[in-house]
């Protein structure tokens, strides 16, 4: 891996007010560190890296296995099962060969950075490893060797239900008591670094109970971010109403101090007081557009949330896709869809669809992922991405139709080039140790359908 480019020429740098011509930013351990005007060498077209939000990494090579029908009640819930069948086949070795082959594909489809809601933790019975920290070590060396950014979120998952109900077998590699999860953020705190930031989730208000939620948020240091999952399913708006008596997002705004350090995934099912709450906590909401398409999810308000000017961002979830173009055109897609209408998120003053998608999206990166990222501005992580400016669906853009040219035209990837800290790890459209890790890939995914 190419270990220092000191800075990159645009002929074309994007930042959330607007392009910039002819930049040079020179970056310093692996920050953009100055701006200046110069001639760039070429016509280039510069946007920030796409923070992802939300990541289960092992989900990846099950993509497309859970898509034959096998009932008439086919749901998120059957989904489940046969997820939690393939969860439980994997070693800490596969974890490391599919994270690694899901990074690559990430940087080479433009997202620098990983959120990796990780609550794989244990052995399939349930037993800690030797060192109760190998699976999330497996993560993090994936990162390393792709070079992605990471912000690293060991998962508490203590019950198997609002009910409190124990987990069932196939829960148990995913289980903690609190002081063993505490310990377990403190061991990987001291690998922390520019490229790496550890965080923590709640798997959901399901997975934890009142009380030990409150335990753990009072023992977390304070600059952590803190991520769950919340209000996905309506029949966990329904169980969540019966057993605490109020939906899941009123609940956690009632019961916790949510802030802008708090990413709630997904948050379909609110209602008007709830799209205010969050928005107005500074919370960010991570979207995973296709990912709530296939498990039939519902279709989160993003209209009445911008209205709100609810912060919130993208995540690649279950990874039956894995690129932020598709994501961001189906975020507008949905709305049209159900407003029969077109050019849902723009706004009067901002009419561009895809530039107020990726301002959205560079807004809530930092908080979000806990690591100061998101923009080509100084003192932040020098993350960029350089497009094709030969492609055919590019020729003749201007400032003006750019970004919603790269995201609403076509199907092929226009990302040619990525850094991460200063780093260049895709070049002419190929991540630089693409091959040897899609090879372990296969011999890892060949394996595991063996044993199915
Ligand atoms: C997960 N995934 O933890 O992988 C969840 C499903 C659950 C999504 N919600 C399991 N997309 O929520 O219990
Ligand atoms: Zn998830």
């Amino acid at each position: 891996m190419e270990t220092m480019r000191t800075n990159f020429f645009a002929g074309h740098a994007w930042r959330p007010d607007g392009w910039i011509r002819e930049l040079r930013m020179d970056t310093r351990d692996g920050r953009f560190a100055h701006a200046h005007a110069a001639a760039a060498m070429r016509s280039e077209w510069v946007l920030p890296g796409i923070a992802n939000l939300h990541s289960h990494a092992f989900q990846r090579a099950m993509a497309g296995l859970a898509e034959h029908r096998a009932s008439d009640t086919d749901s998120f819930w059957s989904w489940r099962e046969t997820m939690y069948a393939f969860a439980a086949r994997i070693t800490p070795d596969d974890l490391q060969a599919i994270a690694a082959q899901l990074y690559v594909e990430m940087l080479r489809a433009g997202y620098t950075q990983v959120c990796e809601f990780h609550y794989l933790h244990h052995a399939a019975d349930g037993r800690p490893y030797a060192d109760p920290a190998t699976m999330s070590r497996a993560i993090i060396a994936a990162a390393r060797e792709t070079g992605i950014g990471l912000t690293l979120l060991p998962v508490l998952y203590m019950r198997g239900g609002f009910d409190g109900r124990a987990l069932s077998p196939r829960q148990a590699r995913f289980g903690h008591e609190i002081d063993a999860f505490l310990r377990l953020l403190e061991t990987l705190r001291a690998d922390e670094g520019e490229r790496m930031r550890v965080g923590m989730a709640l798997h959901s208000l399901r997975a934890v109970l009142p009380d030990a939620m409150a335990a753990v948020l009072a023992a977390l240091p304070s600059d952590m971010p803190r991520h769950i999952h919340i209000a996905e399913q309506t029949a966990e708006v329904d169980e969540c109403v019966a057993v605490r008596g109020a939906r899941p997002v009123r609940w956690l705004l009632d019961h916790a101090p949510v802030d802008a350090r708090w990413t709630l995934v997904h948050a379909t099912h609110l209602d008007a007081s709830e799209v205010q709450g969050i928005a107005r906590s500074g919370a960010t909401v991570a979207i995973c557009p296709t990912t709530e398409a296939n498990l039939g999810d519902g279709m989160f308000p993003l209209r009445a949330y911008l209205d709100a000017n609810g912060a919130w961002g993208i995540g690649s979830d279950s990874h039956i896709s894995v690129s932020p173009v598709e994501e961001l055109r189906w975020l507008e897609y949905g709305q049209r869809l159900i407003n029969r209408s077109r050019n849902v998120v723009a706004a009067a003053g901002m009419p561009s669809v895809g530039e107020t998608l990726l301002r959205g999206v560079a807004a809530s990166a930092s908080a979000s992922a806990g690591s100061a990222i998101g923009t080509l501005q100084e003192d932040r992580r020098a993350d960029w991405i350089v497009l094709d400016a030969q492609a055919p669906e590019l020729v003749a853009r201007d400032e003006g139709n750019l970004v919603d040219s790269w995201v609403f035209s076509g199907n092929r990837n226009l990302v040619r080039e990525v850094a991460v800290g200063g780093r260049r790890v895709v070049h002419e459209g190929r991540h630089v140790d693409e091959d040897r890790i899609a090879s372990r890939y296969r011999d890892c995914v060949r394996r595991l359908a063996g044993a199915m």
